[in-house]
């Protein structure tokens, strides 16, 4: 399933990063964007994540929004999330770069996290930027300004939020090891974090269920449903450790 490389040189870590996708919610019940029946697949992301979207039909994608949020408050993390967080207690220095919107690594017990995209679980009013909460989502304008309510994550053609990349791209570069788990890697900035740690020789690592848009840019690919994969990789990784 894994070379000896891999659990050597996570045995062996100092620091390591990981990318997550949708795919690493997949096992937790949430749709991902790409996969046959994923999000995606019945909507054209510019029909709903996109400010255009938001400004021709906010009720629309303020419902879309809430529905996603009542699937991700269902959601639990599932043991792809828990095995990262595990890592994470073994290693001096551990950061998980998500793409994810969905909440599901805090809620693990992951302490470093950088959301590159936002979080599902937080509004704001789109004119004063006051927060918001879901209630608020569901009337739809600012009890302030009476501005559009928005989810807190970032749309096509948004700017991820400040210093979030960066942070992302020193983590990766500079890692001894970098994951990318459950993600298609067809979105970016996002998917040049793995190239950049390729670039840098940092030893890459995949994990999915196929392999992906950079799978011939990485030093090796593990297949198979990171919710399985993972817990394996961290009790090998434990084990070597004396943990
Ligand atoms: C920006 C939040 C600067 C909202 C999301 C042409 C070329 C290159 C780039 C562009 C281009 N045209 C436009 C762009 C830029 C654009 C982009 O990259 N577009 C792509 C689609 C071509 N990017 C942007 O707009 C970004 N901003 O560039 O700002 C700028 C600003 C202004 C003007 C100019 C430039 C902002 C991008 C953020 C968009 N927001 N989400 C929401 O969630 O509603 S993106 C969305 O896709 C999610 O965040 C998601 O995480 C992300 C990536 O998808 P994945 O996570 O990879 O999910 P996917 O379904 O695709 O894949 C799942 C994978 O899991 C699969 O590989 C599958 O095999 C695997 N899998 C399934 N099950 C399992 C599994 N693996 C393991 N275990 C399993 N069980």
């Amino acid at each position: 399933m894994f070379s000896a490389r891999l659990i050597e040189r996570l045995t062996h870590a100092n620091s390591v990063a990981v990318l997550t996708g949708a795919g690493m919610s997949a096992e937790s019940g949430i749709a991902t964007f790409r996969d046959p029946g994923g999000l995606w697949a019945t909507m054209r992301p510019e029909e709903l994540a996109s400010m255009d979207a938001f400004l021709a039909n906010p009720e629309l994608v303020q419902g879309w929004y809430r529905h996603r949020r009542e699937i991700v408050e269902e959601a639990q993390p599932n043991p792809g999330h828990l095995a990262l967080a595990r890592l994470e207690a073994m290693l001096d220095e551990f950061t998980v770069i998500t793409q994810n919107v969905d909440n599901l690594h805090h809620e693990a017990g992951s302490q470093n996290i950088i959301e590159l995209h936002g979080n599902l679980t937080r509004n704001y009013c789109a004119s004063c930027r006051r927060p918001a909460d879901d209630a608020e989502l569901s009337i739809g304008h600012c009890p302030i300004c009476s501005g559009l309510i928005r989810p807190d994550v970032v749309w096509f053609g948004e700017m991820l939020p400040e210093g979030a990349f960066e942070a992302g791209l020193q983590a990766a570069v500079s890692a001894d090891v970098f994951l990318s788990i459950g993600t298609s890697a067809v979105v970016y900035p996002a998917a040049g974090l793995p190239l950049a740690a390729a670039e840098a020789g940092v030893y890459c690592a995949e994990f999915n269920v196929q392999h992906s848009a950079i799978a011939d840019r990485m030093d090796e690919v593990v297949l198979g449903p990171s919710g399985g994969t993972l817990p394996k990789l961290v009790e090998m990784v434990a084990t070597g450790r004396g943990w």
